[in-house]
């Protein structure tokens, strides 16, 4: 008796973990985005989660971030904001450093990967070019093929967050979809690829993208199995 109501109560309190990558250019956003994750979500260890808003903002403004070299990686609980969907679910990050002799290093994660976040930064419009190009690049990897039956294209779900939303430059979401990146998001809008505009330094826009990656990710499930702990 004991041992089945040990045996449910490990198979009810068990979570699921989904390996996500950060990806994209360097300066983009990438650390500040995983920072700031760590001060919203708890940690799988911790019980108390911890509160968004402007007090996180203040935080990360006054943190000192350096630059990724090798790799940063952080594991959250996550909670949605409708509590009860989706429980015991967390996410662990991996933000691998953007900076051209870096990126060579991510294909290696893709077979182990149940999601990717690629941040672009919204003012930077003389690197858009090389962010389509960079996409296209982890889009057609080679790596994609040995579980995808040979066909060498993504089969996880991928959010673009236009980041920098909160300064004056920042080229707007339409602007982005039906301009820069049209032809980016008319290759790819077939697979699971969402653009969403947000600000990693003012808190906009993040809760909502990690609601729409969580219910991809939970949809690609039978697809991409996650790991239990
Ligand atoms: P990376 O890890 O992708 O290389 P970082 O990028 O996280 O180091 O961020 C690069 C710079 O962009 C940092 O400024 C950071 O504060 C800034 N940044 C990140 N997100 C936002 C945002 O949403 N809005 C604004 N305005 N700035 C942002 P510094 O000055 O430290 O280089």
């Amino acid at each position: 008796m004991f041992h089945l109501a040990s045996s449910l109560y490990t198979q009810y309190t068990k979570r699921e973990q989904y390996n996500v990558l950060i990806l994209g250019l360097d300066n983009a956003g990438k650390t500040t985005f995983l920072e700031h994750l760590k001060l919203l979500y708890a940690s799988p260890n911790e019980t108390k989660k911890a509160e968004g808003g402007p007090d996180t903002t203040e935080t990360i403004r006054s943190k000192r971030i350096l630059p990724t070299v090798g790799q940063n990686v952080a594991t959250i609980k996550y909670e949605g904001t409708d509590s009860h969907q989706f429980a015991n679910i967390n996410l662990k990050f991996w933000d691998l450093g953007g900076q051209r002799s870096l990126r060579s290093m991510w294909s290696r994660y893709y077979k182990s990967c149940h999601g990717i976040i690629f941040i672009i930064d919204s003012t930077d419009t003389e690197r858009f070019h090389e962010c389509y190009e960079t996409l296209m690049e982890i889009t057609h990897d080679q790596s994609w093929s040995d579980e995808n039956n040979g066909f060498d294209f993504v089969n996880v779900p991928i959010l673009m967050m236009a980041n920098k939303q909160d300064l004056p430059t920042a080229v707007d979401l339409i602007s982005l979809k039906t301009g820069y990146f049209i032809d980016l998001v008319s290759e790819l809008e077939a697979t699971d690829l969402k653009l969403l505009p947000v600000s990693i330094l003012e808190n906009q826009g993040l809760r909502e993208s990690l609601d729409w990656l969580v219910t991809r990710l939970v949809y690609n499930k039978a697809n991409k199995m996650p790991q239990y702990k």
